[in-house]
């Protein structure tokens, strides 16, 4: 494929791996640590990072695009696919959006249909290396399909909802949706 097929307008290249998000790297503590499905689903699921952690792996390959510009090709993730875990959960039939909150209260919002594609996975795993905790270790979201904001960084719940609400940079201005192809950076 060339070049200009997989780099969406406005976008820049580049092979670093810039580090943005807000707030401090939070501390991994593995005895106390859990991923918690809640909201509109039958009965809450709590995973410890063991659980999380034997559960069956993807591994894909995608290219990030940042809001701010930059895009990096052929990233490789490995973790636990959307979908494996929402196997191990029973939602509502109302539950059509997603929460993704996250440490020290970050949150981004997705339409749970957008979840569902193959290449969406919780990553612990980055470039064949456990995941640094500066890009999100011991889990951050990958969503290939949507600017990065989308792809949260230390993950701790997913909330199941019947109606959307902004997350953290949404609710501070940024595209609801966030389609780098269709260059949904900002709300207007
Ligand atoms: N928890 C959390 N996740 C986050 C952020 C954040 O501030 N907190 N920033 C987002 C933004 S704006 C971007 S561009 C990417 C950056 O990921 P990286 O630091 O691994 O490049 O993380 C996203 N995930
Ligand atoms: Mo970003």
């Amino acid at each position: 494929m060339t070049l200009d097929k997989r780099v969406p307008p406005g976008q820049r290249l580049t092979e670093r791996f810039p580090v943005l998000h807000e707030g401090p790297v939070p501390k991994f503590d593995p005895v106390t640590w859990n991923l918690r499905l809640f909201g509109l689903v039958e009965q809450e699921v709590v995973f410890t990072y063991d659980q999380l952690t034997a559960l069956p792996t993807v591994r894909i390959v995608a290219d990030v695009h940042c809001v701010t510009g930059w895009s990096k090709l052929d990233t490789v993730w490995e973790g636990v696919a959307f979908r494996e875990l929402l196997n191990r959960v029973r939602l509502l039939p109302q539950a059509k959006y997603v929460m993704v909150h996250c440490e020290h209260g970050y949150t981004t919002n997705l339409p749970l249909e957008a979840l569902l594609d193959d290449n969406v996975l919780l990553a612990y795993r980055y470039n064949d290396a456990p995941l640094t905790p500066e890009h999100g270790y011991p889990l951050r979201l990958v969503v290939p399909k949507r600017y990065f904001w989308k792809s949260a960084k230390w993950v701790r719940g997913l909330e199941f909802m019947a109606q959307d609400r902004p997350g953290f940079w949404e609710q501070y201005g940024y595209h609801n949706n966030g389609d780098p192809w269709k260059e949904e950076r900002y709300a207007r």
